[in-house]
């Protein structure tokens, strides 16, 4: 049976992940700050699929908490097969001189720091089995930027640099290293992004089919069960009324 962590199971993107994964039959591990969330997705996993779950429950902004939840585990669950780094946030959307620092931190320590700190703690467990899969979840922001989406935008190109630089440190230890870059999922990221608005959240996927999760948990399982010697590096998927960050086609 094989064992996969999902960062940010909580909510969009992750929860679907661990959804399509569990219907596979994979252990899964699943992480995020909002500890009842994965306690009812863990129990609604166990009751529904034939596999088992570990809950942590960290901020991954917290290297101290990443280190010492991880640390937890049970010995047979530390050899993790895929990690999927999707926990991520934007928050705010203003120009660069009227940006918010805080908004501005909790981006970069998230959507990099954060990333940085699971992906330290687990792969040495990888290079040691010498296989695994790390697939980081990054954004068409990752490869292009948009009008007020500055820092946003930074931390993806971030992820997206990270995700090559992975794949070349883990090469000699036959370890796979794929991004993920969607453009827009209908999840609770607009609602993070506006700071609990649900109006302005709401906007932002009217007049077009937006992806859903169940989406990207698709793309992941794919891209997790291509034959040993194949790795897809990256995949840009967006709904089909987006071209790109800024080019709609929107009724
Ligand atoms: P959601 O807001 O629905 O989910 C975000 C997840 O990240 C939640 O489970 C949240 O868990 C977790 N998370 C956020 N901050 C922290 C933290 N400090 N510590 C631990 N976990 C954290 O949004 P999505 O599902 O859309 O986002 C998932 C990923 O997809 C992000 O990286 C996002 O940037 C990326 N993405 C999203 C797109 C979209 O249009 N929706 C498009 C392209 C990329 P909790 O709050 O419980 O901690
Ligand atoms: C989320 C998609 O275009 O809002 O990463 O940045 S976008």
């Amino acid at each position: 049976m094989k064992t996969i962590l999902i960062t940010g199971a909580t909510s969009g993107i992750g929860e679907a992940i661990a959804l399509r994964f569990a219907r596979e039959n994979y252990r899964l591990i699943l992480c995020g700050r909002r500890n009842e969330k994965l306690k009812e997705l863990s129990a609604k996993i166990e009751t529904n699929y034939n596999t088992q779950t570990q809950v942590l429950n960290f901020d991954i902004r917290k290297n101290s908490e990443v280190v010492a939840t991880f640390n937890s585990l049970p010995n047979d669950w530390k050899d993790i097969d895929i990690l999927l780094n999707n926990a991520g946030l934007a928050s705010g959307l203003s120009t660069i001189q009227e940006g918010d620092i805080e908004d501005w931190e909790k981006m970069i320590d998230t959507n990099i720091k954060g990333l940085l700190y699971i992906t330290r703690i687990i792969s040495p467990f990888m290079v040691k089995r010498g296989k695994g899969h790390i697939i980081n979840i990054g954004s068409i922001a990752g490869k292009e930027v948009y009008l007020n989406g500055n820092v946003y935008c930074a931390t993806k190109h971030a992820v997206d640099a990270l995700n090559k630089a992975m794949r070349i440190d883990l090469l000699p230890y036959g370890i796979k290293v794929t991004q993920i870059a969607p453009g827009a999922v209908e999840t609770e990221f607009s609602l993070v992004r506006f700071h609990g608005d649900p109006e302005k959240a709401a906007a932002v996927y009217k007049g077009y089919k937006p992806l859903c999760g169940d989406d990207i948990a698709e793309t992941a399982y794919f891209v997790a069960n291509l034959p040993e010697h194949v790795n897809i590096n990256d995949i840009v998927i967006v709904p089909i009324a987006q071209a790109s960050t800024t080019a709609w086609n929107k009724k």
